[in-house]
């Protein structure tokens, strides 16, 4: 390898070529704990070029490449494999915006600008930055657009490929493909730009895009509601979209088993809800008319639900700190179940019609085959998203619980989700963790159709082999 290192210093800082262990370290394991890899080394380029370059050395010498933006994945994608011959490649050096075009709405940066970061650029110039996450601190848009990210936006805003009109992508044979248009129109053949949206750094890297921006609500005001079961949550949803419609910008679902997790972790994190309600909803309605305007829309709409018996309390936040607070009590399920153990995740979506037999089934399948476990169950309701994760019963080693039920409590599961024509990876994506999962439920015809796509793009293999898909 000292010819592939000495190429590299041609065009490469050594400060960013990372070698020793001590510098490589924070690199190879992801946030979960759930994955650790090693490197032959960790390049931290700053420009497209410099990533071009390193892509054509590594296809020469046949290295292969990691993409890896905030590490915050849950599913082992940005984790070199244990062999120590990867190169990882993060783009955390790429975080320039390269324009806000007001009159356009878009704003075009590269790839390892950081989600927050983004958000409070647009916001100084008026805009709304709509993707939002609980990882939002740390991940990167090169990494939001690899996995197609999703969070609490989506029910109106789309996911993170809806977000994007143009990118700027390095291929496997180190060419740069130069996509960067703010249009909303463009029909010219094959969409390249959806191709590399969600394929998790296995088709191409992905340098810079151009992102829509929106106009800023003028107001926002967020509720928490407690249902009995699933069937009116989804009808509450149904009433909520068919009176306040796009006004409706978060519809987030927590059962009590879940917010009870978080309770035992951030004490001070406590649901305002009378009585533990089965089901807490999360309702954010956002308005571009005016305060009073939104207010009165959430009342009459509240006290509609009230009356048709579709929830049995309410609590609207008075005002931004107690709006933040139950946002946090929402994302801070993720933290509670990191501080709790190792867990199983289920990202799944369902079709909100099969939504409530899918719960009722699966929940009590699950608690009849493994007394005790704990059903963390919550996630984006509004686009039928599931995180239908498992923890161990209580006092259970999680390590020793997992190694013997991780496999049937997965099958059992996937098979329920197939039962309702939904998908094992409704925003989390693939990685290492699912490419098992996936080949047994993408389908055949699909899942060659992903492998033909796999060796036409990057034939020698070198872009984040065994992640997605296997050839
Ligand atoms: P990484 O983890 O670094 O990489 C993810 C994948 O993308 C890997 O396969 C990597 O190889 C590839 N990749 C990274 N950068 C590039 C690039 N420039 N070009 C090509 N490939 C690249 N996800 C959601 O969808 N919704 C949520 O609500 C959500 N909430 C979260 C909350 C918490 C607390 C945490 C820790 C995670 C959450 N996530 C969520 C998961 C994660 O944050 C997202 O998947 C995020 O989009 C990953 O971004 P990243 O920069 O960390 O990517
Ligand atoms: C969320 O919606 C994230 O909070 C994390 O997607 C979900 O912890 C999880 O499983
Ligand atoms: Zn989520």
């Amino acid at each position: 390898m000292q010819h592939f290192f000495q190429q590299l210093s041609t065009f490469l800082e050594s400060k960013y070529i990372l070698i020793q262990d001590e510098d490589k370290a924070p690199y190879l394991t992801d946030w979960r704990k759930r994955f650790t890899g090693k490197a032959l080394a960790v390049l931290l380029p700053s420009t497209s070029a410099e990533v071009a370059s390193i892509v054509r050395l590594c296809a020469q010498h046949h290295v292969s490449i990691v993409p890896q933006g905030g590490h915050t994945g849950f599913c082992g994608g940005a984790t070199p494999d244990n062999s120590g011959t990867q190169i990882i490649l993060n783009l955390k050096r790429m975080n320039q915006i390269r324009e806000i075009d007001i009159a356009n709405q878009t704003i075009t940066l590269e790839a390892g600008c950081i989600l927050q970061n983004v958000q409070v650029k647009a916001a100084e110039q008026g805009f709304l930055f709509p993707l939002s996450l609980g990882a939002e601190g740390s991940c990167m848009i090169g990494g939001n657009l690899a996995t197609n990210a999703g969070g609490t936006n989506v029910l109106r805003y789309g996911n993170t490929r809806d977000l994007c009109l143009g990118l700027e992508v390095v291929t496997a044979t180190g060419e740069i493909w130069n996509g960067i248009k703010g249009l909303r129109k463009d029909n010219t053949g094959y969409d390249l730009r959806d191709l590399f949206i969600g394929s998790e750094g296995t088709l191409g890297i992905i340098t810079a895009a151009v992102m829509k921006l929106y106009p800023l609500p003028i107001s926002q005001w967020t509720t928490l509601v407690a249902c009995e079961n699933i069937t009116s949550s989804i009808a509450l949803l149904n009433l909520f979209q068919k009176r306040a419609n796009s006004l409706l910008t978060g519809f987030e679902m927590m059962t009590q088993e879940s917010l009870e997790l978080n309770e035992k972790h951030f004490p001070h994190m406590a649901n305002p809800l009378q009585g533990k309600p089965p089901f807490t909803i999360l309702i954010e309605l956002s308005d571009h008319e005016s305060e009073a305007h939104v207010k009165q829309l959430l009342e009459m709409i509240l006290e509609e639900a009230f009356e048709s018996q579709l929830i049995s309390d309410a609590v609207i936040a008075s005002n931004l700190t107690q709006a933040n607070a139950f946002w946090h009590m929402r994302e801070h399920i993720t933290l509670a179940q990191a501080e709790e153990g190792a867990n199983l995740k289920h990202d799944i979506t369902i079709p909100l019609s099969a939504l409530d037999s899918f719960i009722q089934e699966t929940d009590e399948l699950l608690r009849d085959r493994f007394p005790g476990i704990r059903i963390i169950n919550f996630g984006h309701l509004g686009d039928g998203n599931l995180h239908y994760n498992i923890a161990p019963p209580l006092g259970a080693d999680p390590k020793t619980f997992n190694a013997s039920n991780e496999k049937p409590i997965h099958e059992l599961v996937y098979a329920q989700v197939e039962r309702c024509n939904g998908s094992i990876s409704a925003e989390h994506g693939v990685g290492q963790l699912k490419l098992d999962d996936l080949r047994a439920h993408k389908g055949d015809v699909a899942h060659e159709l992903m492998k033909t796509l796999k060796r036409a793009l990057d034939p020698q293999n070198i872009l984040n082999p065994h992640k997605v898909v296997s050839i």
